[in-house]
């Protein structure tokens, strides 16, 4: 199976815990796509859903799938979501489509967040790992300057800032190598300024993750 193929067969995977009426989240990013194509061929006329992007609710529009306020379905009985990288605990980070904030504001609306991956993204510690962190544009600059331990780095897209669908920049800093993320995402998150970051210490519930050999689930321990 080469990369694609994973993802689908984790979204495939995921599939199986759709049932019909449920209120779904749909999650953004090229494995939650693969999902919502699958979720669009399969028929279920009374599933309802929000999506945590615009480019996503954009996709699920086109495959002829209504899409809702979060606050009209919520709580929600499932949201469906790719993850950057996920440990053996199902702490996430996520954020590399940059949608981090309404990906969690979703997610923690869900009963149930089902994490779909390719084995590539499961690691052992998130030190060294790019960890993305929102910020409003006013704070951008001296956010840059505070966290220049983090080695920040301003998201770009087409040679500009990337505006995420909330308004707001995108520093990505790494995790350092000798500090826990924890630790670090909690000063981070201390500084005036920082919206949210992509670390998701307890969103995820369960997670599907595919590799050449075939689907291994994991569930919160
Ligand atoms: C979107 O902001 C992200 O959180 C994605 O879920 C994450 O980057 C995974 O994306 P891929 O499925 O494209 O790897």
């Amino acid at each position: 199976m080469n990369a694609t193929e994973m993802k689908v067969a984790a979204a495939r995977e995921a599939l199986t815990e759709v049932r019909d009426g449920m209120r779904l989240g749909l999650g953004t990013g090229s494995t939650a796509a693969e999902f919502v194509r699958l979720l669009a061929s399969a028929g279920l006329r009374n599933v309802r859903c929000t999506c945590t992007s615009e480019n996503t609710e954009t996709l699920a529009n086109s495959l002829g799938i209504a899409t809702f306020k979060l606050a009209e379905l919520a709580p929600l009985d499932l949201a469906v979501d790719g993850a950057d990288a996920l440990d053996e605990k199902l702490r996430l980070i996520k954020g590399g489509g940059g949608a981090l904030l309404r990906e969690k504001i979703v997610e923690q609306a869900a009963r149930r967040f089902l994490v779909i991956a390719d084995k590539s993204k499961v690691v052992q510690t998130f030190a060294g790992q790019k960890l993305p962190v929102e910020v409003t544009p006013f704070a951008r600059e001296v956010l840059e300057q505070r966290f220049a331990d983090l080695q920040p780095v301003l998201r770009l897209r087409d040679g500009a800032p990337r505006v995420t669908d909330e308004g707001h920049l995108i520093l990505d800093v790494i995790v350092p190598a000798d500090r826990d993320i924890a630790e670090v995402v909690a000063w981070v998150r201390d500084q005036a300024g920082v919206v949210e970051t992509g670390f998701f210490p307890r969103e995820a519930t369960e997670a599907v993750v595919a590799g050449a050999g075939g689907v291994r689930r994991m569930g919160r321990m």
